[in-house]
């Protein structure tokens, strides 16, 4: 199995950190996203990353359908079996996801955007969104299960890409998922290797 990645991507970092915890084997193909590379628009006509390609050729994408599929071919290593856990766990995942959705948003808007054509009121919306989402993640944090979900990884993703993107908003705005950043080391040690690093 292949996986198409960044080392900045939060949604590549977690699902990268999701194979680790399944012991899983994938090669990482280092992607610029920007460029369109035809390998990976083969493997994802939308042209994002995470894409996985499996050894048959089959490719899959988005975090969530890579994650699902790593729980179902290891025999539930990444969500709870009871309907009540799942369902916790998989709103935390979709908030944290949501939140890095409209993040990026913001970031794009910067990067691919001439400055004469932004549109800082959209922006702003993006942002209420993102700070919105972080406030809820903040109380549902508590009511994860103790055993690693892809909920973890798509928080420690979400906020390992935050802490140098949006450099100093959560110690100021969201102390407590500071924290919990700063402790998910300690459960998965191999966040230092897989969590998201700015692109040298
Ligand atoms: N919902 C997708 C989001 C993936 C995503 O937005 N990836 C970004 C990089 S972090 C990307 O590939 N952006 C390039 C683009 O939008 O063209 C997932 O969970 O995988």
């Amino acid at each position: 199995m292949r996986v198409y990645y960044s080392s900045a991507s939060p949604f590549a970092a977690k699902v990268r950190m999701a194979a680790r915890h399944c012991d899983l084997d994938i090669e990482s193909v280092a992607t610029d996203t920007g460029a369109e590379p035809a390998d990976l628009i083969a493997a994802n006509p939308l042209g994002k990353i995470p894409a996985l390609v499996l050894d048959d050729g089959t490719a899959l994408y988005d975090s969530r359908t890579i994650c699902d599929y790593f729980d179902k071919m290891t025999g539930g290593q990444l969500l709870p079996a009871t309907l009540d856990a799942w369902t916790r766990v998989k709103l935390v995942e979709a908030t944290a996801d949501g939140i890095g959705d409209a993040l990026i948003l913001t970031v794009y808007e910067e990067r691919y955007r001439p400055e004469e054509k932004r549109h800082q009121a959209w922006v702003d919306m993006q942002m209420r969104k993102a700070d919105r989402g972080l406030a809820v993640l903040e109380t549902l944090l508590a009511d994860l299960p103790e055993q690693l979900t892809t909920a973890d990884f798509a928080v420690a993703g979400l906020l390992g890409w935050m802490s140098f993107r949006f450099k100093g908003k959560l110690e100021a705005e969201r102390p407590a998922l500071s924290k919990w950043l700063a402790d998910f080391p300690e459960k998965f040690p191999a966040f230092a290797e897989l969590g998201p690093r700015p692109a040298a």
